[in-house]
């Protein structure tokens, strides 16, 4: 089937006085872009709350038909999520297909999702959304032959969707499928917790840069054999697995870098949810670098959408650093002055010396420098100690290998039989 191209009319609701609302809008314009989706025109308008039943008010709504019947628009795209009866209202009125942002961001990353998980949540976080929107999209598809989103299906799978029973059977199926892949990742997080390396998360606004960075990390890390580039992209929503890769920095200071989906304002809380097993990487992290896109107006908007989020989801408690990031764009850069925050540019590659000092003592702070003799006859942990430490002397003597290092605490502690002292 020929798919046809979708033109938009995007519409928002403006209240009170947000500065926000223009930028929210250009957004959604983005947001339809990473859809192919072209939009013709924006329309929107300033209320004191929204319609219960329009969203809009009756007279702007007609003011969109009016845009509808003028261009060659074929649907409209509401900044928020709609009501199920706010759909079947609109549509009613416009006689045109309505989706919302909560499909149109639902439909970008069922497009991007690659790994199984991610296919399965987002197909989950779907199905949740349709359930209570059954009869809308029934009337509505009466109408067009098109999907529940911005894709076009053929017609025997939308009928098949749209049949409440077989979502709600098929949403169980797919929970339990996904819940043994959760308890699959949980088991292989384990095994990597026994190697006792400190885990940093990249957290932040999607497009903010986290990738881009943690490509830079894997350049200044020492460790030649493991570098598994991550995709970076300028679209929004690049990232939708969790890649995690372990950096080594000189003196043998490892942690691992766990790189996440980026956040957006009113994102889906279905999609939260259903999300939240792969960030549960991040819940567990040592320390969280918040990545900023400084060159952008909206940063500070952005950092509190990603905190609410991250919130959200349960993380708190976590030592975070905010790295404001294509700082290289911005003049007057050094305006904010938290102590909790570096200026840095991934793409560039500059800051990243202040930025592996922080690292360095938020993470190994609690290292020790301890002396070992080690007897001959355990030979594998000098082998360790050359590999997990710094040493900074060693020699053979007649007893066994002496060494002195700075290590972890956790290997003072695990080969305290072996100490002599602590420097
Ligand atoms: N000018 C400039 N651009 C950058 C910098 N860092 C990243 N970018 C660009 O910003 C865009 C997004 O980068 P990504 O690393 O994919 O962003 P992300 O945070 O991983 O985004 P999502 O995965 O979508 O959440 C890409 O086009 C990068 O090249 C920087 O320091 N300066
Ligand atoms: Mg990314």
């Amino acid at each position: 089937m020929q798919e046809e191209q979708q033109v938009a009319i995007l519409v928002g609701a403006e209240l009170q006085q947000q500065s926000s609302h223009e930028r929210s809008m250009d957004e959604l314009e983005q947001l339809a872009f990473a859809c192919e989706v072209a939009v013709e025109a924006k329309v929107s308008q300033r209320l004191e709350k929204i319609n219960p039943s329009t969203y809009i008010g009756a007279g702007k709504l007609l003011e969109v038909k009016q845009v509808l019947s003028a261009t060659d628009a074929n649907l409209v795209i509401f900044d928020d999520e709609l009501s199920p009866s706010q759909i079947r209202n609109t549509e009613q009125i416009l006689e045109c297909k309505v989706i919302d942002r909560t499909i149109l961001i639902l439909d970008i990353f069922a497009q991007r999702a690659k790994t199984k998980e991610a296919k399965l949540q987002v197909e989950l976080a779907k199905l949740q959304y349709m359930l209570p929107r059954l009869v809308g999209l029934r009337q509505s598809l009466g109408r067009q032959s098109g999907g529940v989103g911005t894709t076009n299906r053929g017609a025997g799978e939308t009928k098949l969707e749209l049949d409440r029973r077989k979502i709600e059977e098929k949403m169980s199926i797919l929970s339990k499928e996904l819940e043994r892949l959760v308890k699959q990742r949980q088991i292989q997080r384990g095994r990597r917790q026994k190697q006792e390396m400190p885990v940093v998360a990249l957290v932040g606004y999607t497009n903010a840069g986290k990738s881009t960075l943690m490509n830079a990390f894997l350049q200044f890390g020492t460790n030649a054999s493991d570098k598994k580039y991550v995709f970076e992209e300028n679209m929004l929503f690049a990232t939708l697995e969790t890649s995690v890769r372990k950096v080594t920095l000189p003196k043998n200071r490892s942690f691992l870098l766990t790189d996440t989906v980026g956040f957006v304002n009113k994102l889906p809380h279905h999609l939260v949810k259903a999300f939240r097993s792969t960030l549960e990487e991040v819940k567990e992290a040592d320390l969280l670098l918040h990545v900023v896109d400084y060159s952008n107006p909206n940063y500070e908007q952005q950092i509190q959408v990603t905190n609410e989020t991250l919130k959200e989801i349960g993380v708190e408690n976590i030592p975070m650093i905010y790295l404001f990031n294509k700082s290289e764009l911005v003049d007057d850069k050094f305006h904010i002055n938290r102590e909790d925050s570096l200026y840095v540019s991934a793409r560039e590659k500059k800051g990243f010396e202040a930025l592996l000092q922080t690292l360095e003592l938020s993470l190994f702070a609690t290292d020790v420098k301890v002396e070992f003799l080690f007897p001959y006859t355990a030979g594998e942990h000098v082998h360790y100690f050359q590999n997990h430490a710094d040493v900074l002397e060693m020699e053979h003597q007649e007893t066994g290998t002496y060494m002195k290092v700075i290590c972890r605490l956790k290997d003072k502690q695990k080969y305290e039989q072996f100490m002599i002292k602590t420097v």
